[in-house]
């Protein structure tokens, strides 16, 4: 959580019109190394829209695709990358076409949800629990 909001702050400081930029803010670009037929992290947050690539550091060629099919880096050889844009929130599992038994997890957000803070999403929910539900 403290990387996520220095990460903001950094933004903040960096863009001269943080209130315009918070509501709508730039694709990132997530980086996940390939060492020793892991990927690493295993499982990465990201927000919808984000960049997400793979780095090979292994001898041995992989890919990322998803388990779902809708994207494939294509094969990665040593010491390229391989890349994929987020669209949906989600969850969506991958693994390496020519080693099944790597496999990863994109944790993908809506930006609306990701930017909202804590003490609002809490509000909200305590709305709903003094709400009778039939
Ligand atoms: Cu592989």
């Amino acid at each position: 959580m403290f990387k996520k909001y220095l990460f903001i702050l950094v933004l903040a400081i960096g863009a001269h019109s943080p209130l315009l930029h918070a509501k709508a803010p730039e694709p990132k670009t997530h980086q996940i190394e390939i060492q020793s037929f892991v990927f690493v992290p295993a499982r990465i947050e990201v927000q919808a829209g984000d960049v997400v690539e793979w780095i090979n550091r292994d001898f041995a060629p992989h890919t990322a695709a998803a388990d779902n099919g809708n994207w494939d880096t294509d094969l990665i050889k040593n010491g390229a990358m391989g890349r994929t844009v987020t669209t949906l929130p989600g969850l969506v599992a991958y693994h390496c076409a020519f080693h099944p038994q790597m496999k990863g997890v994109l944790v993908v957000t809506s930006p609306t949800t990701a930017s909202t803070p804590p003490t609002q999403i809490r509000a909200k929910e305590n709305d709903h629990a003094t709400v009778p539900t039939n």
